[in-house]
């Protein structure tokens, strides 16, 4: 071999060893999809590439624009790589045992003069289930608080609660979604699928190519509507009136399913004598939508042999979220159309762990497992696990904005904030802002220099996708495990270990000393054991074996549940609750001052708070700013130009925003995405009005004046 080949040999070897493909998972929505992550290194930089990973169990190897750019927010130079501390308004890099004592003073500090109770914790659905397990933990064990609760309140409660008290249990899917095919009837409530979890639309196309009708409901002609075969444009905040409209057809005309009524549930006379009270001219007038179609719709989903119904936070986003869903959950009940193959119902949750999230503790009224804080045998059971006397365990506490409410108080005077971005995403964020600015002590452990982030006292650095392992469970409620594939940046830390070190310093280390991620699951399966939500089955090598295995898995031989409910509810009788809803209007209905409705939801190219897709000048460029989606009569009666600027007033607070002209949108209504801080944030508007049940605030519909500007 000449000297030549041989140094371009090694050359070449040389290179391939600074390339890597690694298999991981998009930290963004709830499909989870896998993808591979492919990087270049060179002297000066590194170049990455993602390509799908074509053997990934539910997306066939698809990924939206989101996923395809999720690397660059977490390799971004903007993030977080030392410990901050506030020193004269500015925030300083400092030593994490300087950050660590200084941590121990100020939650010291705040206990000695105002009790354990004036130490707040709030998570995210983005943690994965270890973290969110460590992080109700922590709050109870080594805080001794009773305030904690997640930015999941805004997201998944008012599902949760229907589906606890219609069927005793809340998971998201009920069925696979390799089932949706199956289904001869659709319904999307409140759910913009194209938009928010792409990946899964060939599903649905799939079903209406064999021939399933699939009706969306929702304000607005939005993408999801290109698979309708029926679009009611609903008024915002009249979906249990639109499903008693739907009920009554489906007495009135014969689909009851009287057999599975009688066999499986409760509550049928009740609901059959307030649906004799309902009137489908009135539900007409209310809902905006001619009763023609709501007699069509309901023959389409009556009629149909198998059916399945999804929600989203359409229907849940409001105070009267619990009653929207459970009428959507009697509609399922009384046509049977559910624990069978191609029938169920779809609470479609949101984050990457929304759904796991929910499960292990970071809520307010919630211990690992779905076990309840004000349970006498659930709190002995998780005291003993955690090793620590019953009297010790804290009791309930508050929700998310319920706790901002309590800082605007005073009675909360020290917060920590993980992996949420509150003062972008609470409603009637002036409240939080100046909640926060009245904390003694504030803590928040980011990527990024959040826009909550600017009111801390503290900012540490912690972990992203890439570099943080744990199991994350997805939409259908099938647990997946996310393996590390990165270091971390600078002096990052991982979440769970920032805990722990805080644990430590605090004097309850020995409750938090774990080895490895692993160890946290395995103690987060006991703790689950005999629970709802029972992981007790699971372990890591078997889930990567099976390709994730669906909750509840209560024993190591136990193959997982996809489909839930094929012969029983989860309530103690195993028989579900139909129960009779009255529609309740929006707490705050159009009036003179404030004529039209303001709705908020997403884009495809952002997410959430906007944190993470607005440092992505790839998403970002496609869409760099909030839009007034209004439709251009509406627009042209007020004076505003499709280009130009309008203010935008509730209650609450006024911003500026341009205008896009959309035909596609309800007259009186009017949309904004929430992915944006500060000037254009559209939380600066929306009514923290909260349903009086789960506690979800009414996003999805407020009162607004618009005024060109
Ligand atoms: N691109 C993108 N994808 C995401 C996210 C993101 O931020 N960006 N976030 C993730 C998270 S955490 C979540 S929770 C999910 C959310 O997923 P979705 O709930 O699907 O998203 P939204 O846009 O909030 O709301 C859905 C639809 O509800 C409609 N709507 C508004 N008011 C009403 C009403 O009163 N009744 C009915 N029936 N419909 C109404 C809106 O017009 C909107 O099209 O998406 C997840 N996926
Ligand atoms: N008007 C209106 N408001 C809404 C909604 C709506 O539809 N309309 N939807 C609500 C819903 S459904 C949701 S889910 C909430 C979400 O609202 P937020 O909780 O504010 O959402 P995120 O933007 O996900 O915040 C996550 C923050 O955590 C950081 N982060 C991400 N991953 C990690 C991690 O692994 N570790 C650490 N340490 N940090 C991390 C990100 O950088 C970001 O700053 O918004 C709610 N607010
Ligand atoms: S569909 Fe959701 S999980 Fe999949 S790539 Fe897009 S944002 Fe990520
Ligand atoms: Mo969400």
């Amino acid at each position: 071999m000449s000297e030549f080949l041989r140094h371009f040999q090694k050359r070449q070897a040389a290179l391939a060893s600074r390339e890597k493909t690694v298999k991981t998972e998009c930290p963004y929505c709830s499909v989870q999809c896998t993808m591979n992550l492919h990087e270049e290194k060179s002297i000066m930089v590194s170049r990455y590439s993602v390509t799908p990973n074509k053997e990934d169990p539910v997306t066939d190897g698809r990924l939206c624009v989101k996923g395809l750019n999720a690397h660059v927010h977490a390799t971004h130079d903007r993030r977080l790589r030392y410990p901050m501390i506030r020193i004269g308004g500015t925030l300083s890099p400092v030593s994490w045992d300087q950050a660590l004592e200084r941590v121990k003073a100020e939650i010291e500090g705040i206990r000695q003069q105002y009790g354990n109770d004036a130490i707040g914790v709030y998570g995210g659905g983005s943690l994965s289930n270890e973290e969110s397990y460590l992080l109700g933990k922590f709050a109870r064990v080594a805080l001794q608080t009773k305030y904690i609760d997640y930015n999941g309140r805004f997201c998944m409660s008012a599902a949760a609660g229907a589906s606890n008290l219609t069927f005793g249990v809340d998971r998201g899917l009920t069925n696979p979604l390799s089932e949706v095919p199956l289904a001869k009837c659709i319904i999307l409530a409140g759910t913009n699928i194209a938009e928010c979890q792409p990946t899964i639309m060939p599903y649905f196309r799939k079903a209406r190519q064999e021939g399933c009708k699939i009706i969306v409901i929702d304000p607005r002609e939005t993408a999801t509507c290109s698979i309708a075969d029926l679009h009611l444009k609903i008024k915002p905040g009249y979906d249990a009136a639109l499903v008693n409209g739907l009920l009554k057809v489906i007495v009135e005309e014969g689909y009851v399913d009287h057999a599975f009524v009688k066999e499986r549930t409760n509550g049928f006379a009740e609901l059959a004598d307030h649906l004799m009270q309902v009137s489908l001219d009135e539900v007409a007038e209310l809902t905006g939508i001619p009763s023609r179609l709501i007699v069509e719709a309901a023959r389409m989903y009556g009629q149909a042999e198998t059916g399945m119904v999804f929600t989203a936070r359409g229907v849940e986003q409001h105070a009267s979220g619990v009653a929207n869903v459970r009428n959507f959950l009697n509609l399922v009940l009384l046509t049977g159309k559910i624990g069978k193959p191609g029938c169920g119902y779809g609470a479609i949750t949101g984050q990457a762990n929304g759904q796991g999230g929910r499960e292990h503790g970071q809520k307010a009224d919630q211990l690992p497992g779905y076990r309840m804080i004000e349970n006498p045998e659930h709190r002995a059971y998780i005291a003993k696990v955690w090793g620590i006397p019953e009297e010790e365990l804290p009791r309930q506490g508050v929700s998310a904005y319920e706790m901002m409410e309590a800082i605007d108080r005073g009675e909360i005077k020290g917060l920590i904030v993980l992996a949420s971005n509150p003062v972008v995403s609470n409603p009637n964020s002036h409240l939080v802002e100046r909640a926060l600015k009245k904390l003694k002590f504030l803590l928040v452990i980011d990527l990024f220099e959040t826009e909550t982030a600017r009111h801390a006292h503290m900012l540490l650095p912690g972990s992203s996708y890439l570099e943080d392992e744990g199991t994350i469970t997805q939409l259908e409620g099938r647990v997946m495990v996310r393996r590390a594939i990165r270091p971390l940046p600078g002096e990052a830390r991982l979440d769970w270990k920032i805990l722990c070190d805080i644990a430590e310093v605090l004097g309850k280390g020995p409750y938090f000393r774990y080895a490895s991620v692993e160890d946290i699951f395995n103690e987060l399966r006991l703790a689950s054991k005999g629970g709802k939500a029972d992981y007790y089955g699971m372990t890591y090598d078997r889930i990567e074996k099976e390709s994730g295995i669906f909750w509840p898995c209560p024993e190591k031989a136990h193959p997982g549940t996809p489909r839930l409910f094929e012969r029983r509810f989860a309530h103690e009788d195993g028989r579900a609750r139909l129960a009779p809803i009255a529609h309740q209007s929006p707490k705050e209905p159009a009036s003179r001052k404030y004529p039209f409705l303001l709705t908020t939801g997403r884009v495809l190219q952002h997410y959430l708070s906007g944190v993470q897709t607005r440092s992505t000048p790839e998403l970002n460029s496609r869409y760099p700013e909030p839009l007034l989606e209004i439709h251009p009569q509406t627009a042209g009666e007020i004076g505003l130009i499709n280009g130009g600027h309008a203010k935008v007033a509730s209650k609450r607070g006024e911003i500026r925003l341009k205008v896009k002209y959309s035909a596609k949108i309800r007259q009186d209504t009017v949309f904004v995405a929430f992915h944006w801080g500060d000037d254009l944030s559209i939380n600066r508007l929306t009514n923290p009005a909260l349903d009086p049940a789960c506690r979800m605030p009414e996003f999805k519909v407020c009162a607004v004046n618009i005024m060109p500007g």
